[in-house]
């Protein structure tokens, strides 16, 4: 099939909104400097509904959804080095070309190569590699997943270990590593106190990294009461369930007085922009540090009282975890294979891509911290 066009199945999002549709898709070969994969497993992460909701600015219709993949090199496009046919592949959202501004910095992990024409549904010639019922279908946060066979661009797409099971570390391709770097590259962690708002899959790897790094406290926070022993098994010491507070008690007063005036670090794993405030108030005085993960939906926006920063919050954010895609993901796979990093206890549903709209409605179920989709 190399050089030719394959036709496979994929879930498409004809609409804001729909469930997705299982049907032909046309995947054209890779151009130069692209890959097509054979995708065998995919992650749902929250985003991925987010998008298919309707509520991301970014949002581009019809397109193929999917960005926490795993599979193999079908082929490649000219000039194609870092990767061979056969080769085991996570697909990454954020790029790393190694050349433009953003990774020669050194302070970043956002990459400036192709971001422009993937936040558009398109690979960076402009185009799309898919087609379906004679249309054109828009590629989504530049991976597409949730199509058997997907193109990406090089930059976009990391060799890891065969041994590897793709099943499994196809969730290192966001949730879980998008965790596992905002712990790690956030300095001073270890012996400081922690609070984790949401504890879906991106909110226990921060609990479980946040313990691996020798955090000395680590409160969970999360509405659904179901939440309280998975935080547990994820190493958080405390639990609190905000609706469960006295009438009138914000969440943000209630910690800082257990916590002796605030957390030395928080984190929002739950892309509501009132939990979010909650987390950066939580801080404490003079030099707690609040990390927004969660994505918010159009039109949202954060607020505070500015005083909070000028008595010494900060409030940060971050994609993917800070991590460099094709220098660290091999890293984390080779983690994984030594037992340092849990993954396979995130996984609580599997789906065949058949099923792939009940994978969607597991995670609206709220005992679904990962599904897991055979394509
Ligand atoms: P999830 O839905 O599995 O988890 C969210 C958790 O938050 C749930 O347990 C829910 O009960 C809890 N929650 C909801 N409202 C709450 C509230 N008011 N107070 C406390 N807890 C509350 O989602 P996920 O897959 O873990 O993703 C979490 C967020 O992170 C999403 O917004 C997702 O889009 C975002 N995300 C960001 C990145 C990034 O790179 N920045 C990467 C992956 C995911
Ligand atoms: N398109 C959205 C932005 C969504 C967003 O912030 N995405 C995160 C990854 S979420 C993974 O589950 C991200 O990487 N952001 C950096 C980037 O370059 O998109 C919107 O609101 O416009
Ligand atoms: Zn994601």
């Amino acid at each position: 099939s190399q050089g030719k066009t394959i036709t496979c199945k994929a879930a498409i999002a004809w609409e804001a909104g729909q469930p997705l549709s299982v049907e032909d898709v046309e995947v054209e070969p890779p151009q130069a400097g692209e890959v097509r994969i054979h995708i065998l497993y995919t992650g749902i992460c929250h985003t991925d509904e987010y998008t298919r909701s309707g509520k991301d600015p970014e949002g581009v219709f019809p397109v193929i959804l999917g960005h926490e993949g795993g599979g193999i090199v079908e082929s490649i496009g000219e000039g194609v080095t870092s990767v061979q046919v056969g080769d085991h592949v996570i697909p990454l959202y954020t790029a790393e070309c190694r050349e433009c501004k953003f990774c020669r910095s050194g302070k970043t992990n956002l990459c400036g190569k192709v971001r422009e024409t993937q936040g558009k549904g398109l690979m960076p010639s402009g185009t799309s590699r898919f087609r379906a019922r004679g249309k054109p279908i828009a590629h989504f946060m530049g991976t597409s997943t949730f199509s058997q066979y997907t193109v990406v661009a090089e930059v976009s797409v990391v060799r890891v270990a065969p041994a590897a099971p793709l099943e499994k570390v196809c969730l290192l391709g966001c949730g879980i590593t998008t965790a596992w770097g905002a712990v790690t590259k956030q300095p001073g962690i270890k012996d400081s106190t922690v609070a984790v708002f949401g504890c879906g899959c991106i909110g226990l790897g921060v609990i479980n990294t946040a313990r691996d790094v020798g955090a000395s406290r680590i409160v969970a926070i999360d509405t659904n009461p179901a939440k309280e022993s998975w935080a547990q098994k994820f190493g958080a010491t405390d639990f609190v369930n905000p609706t469960k507070l006295p009438e009138g008690t914000r969440i943000q007063d209630h910690l800082v007085k257990i916590m002796d005036g605030g957390l030395d670090f928080t984190f929002d794993c739950t892309g509501n922009v009132q939990v979010m405030r909650a987390a950066l108030e939580s801080c404490h005085k003079g030099w707690g540090v609040s990390t927004i993960i969660g994505v918010a939906a159009a039109g949202q926006e954060i607020s505070t009282r500015p005083f909070q920063l000028v008595t010494g919050r900060t409030w940060r954010g971050t994609a993917f975890g800070g991590v460099k895609g094709r220098t660290e993901l091999p890293g984390l796979v080779e983690e994984y294979m030594a037992g340092k990093l849990k993954v396979d206890e995130y996984v609580t549903h599997k789906r065949t891509l058949a099923q792939i709209n009940d994978g969607f409605n597991d995670m609206h179920g709220g005992e679904c911290i990962r599904c897991v989709v055979d394509m």
